[in-house]
């Protein structure tokens, strides 16, 4: 089986992207660093697609928020954040050349899809600032799978800035979603103090992509048993982004 991963490069608008920190981007920089990523999907074993930059969206780049891929269909979503409203639409063409039937958030639903942390065909969907009930309902209803609303702790973004499923029953999480984990029967993995940008892991089967610069997180699901790519991710992190914000995958 193939596995697709969809990318989208930052333009220049980059540099107004929605952020928690007053850091200036470095939108070259970006592009570069965007250019590693893209190369540690395909070391993981993905075919990578990169579209090209979309001004018109500053935080286009995040494609992740964008659409939700599963059973074969393509949920564009509907940010809480009205500037990304209208990304996944952009993203439509490339889905439907792959064979996806596109299904979409309608309002007043609002979903972003860095809230859905798959554990199996389960999805538990953050409840926070960008996702709200109704959009988790249609998420259920649209793509056709179990889903549950689970508050987003204060001060983060989406529910996978904060965890992320390592596969066999085990949560990487910080200690805000502790609770979380013995709630669905995981075994809590918690995420070393100081490497929190960690927890936003991409997973894919036995392998990892974690920020770069973060060595307790490394060794740690080193020892766990996952092969762990390390990828300079900073300038993304300045817009509060990291390994799995920056793209969709799905099985072809
Ligand atoms: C935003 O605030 O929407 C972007 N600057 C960052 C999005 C990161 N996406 C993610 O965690 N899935």
């Amino acid at each position: 089986m193939r596995w697709i991963a969809l990318t989208r490069t930052p333009g220049n608008s980059y540099v107004k992207a929605i952020s928690s920190t007053s850091a200036r981007i470095d939108p070259d920089e970006a592009r570069r660093q965007h250019d590693g990523y893209c190369r540690a999907l395909r070391n993981i074993g993905l075919e990578v697609i990169t579209l090209p930059p979309d001004e018109g969206f500053p935080d286009g780049c995040f494609v992740e928020d964008a659409v939700v891929v599963r059973n074969g269909k393509a949920l564009l979503t509907r940010s809480g954040a009205p500037s990304r409203q209208g990304e996944g639409e952009t993203l439509r063409p490339t889905l439907e050349a792959h064979g996806l039937h596109i299904v979409q958030v309608e309002p007043p639903g609002t979903l972003d899809g860095g809230d859905v942390l798959w554990v199996e065909n389960v999805a538990y969907v953050g409840l926070g600032d960008r996702t709200n009930q109704e959009g988790i309902a249609q998420l259920a209803a649209k793509l056709g799978v179990e889903a549950h609303a689970v508050p987003v702790p204060p001060g983060m973004l989406h529910l996978k800035s904060g965890a992320a499923y390592l596969g066999n029953g085990r949560l990487y999480a910080v200690a805000a979603l502790a609770p979380l984990a013995a709630e669905i029967g995981l075994d809590w993995v918690p995420v070393p103090e100081g490497e929190e940008p960690t927890a936003d892991a991409l997973v894919f089967g036995a392998k990892a992509i974690i920020p770069a610069g973060y060595p307790k997180a490394a060794t740690l699901l080193k020892e766990l048993g996952l092969q762990v790519q390390p990828v300079n991710l900073s300038e993304f992190a300045k817009a509060d982004g990291g390994p799995t914000c920056l793209s969709v995958i799905w099985p072809q």
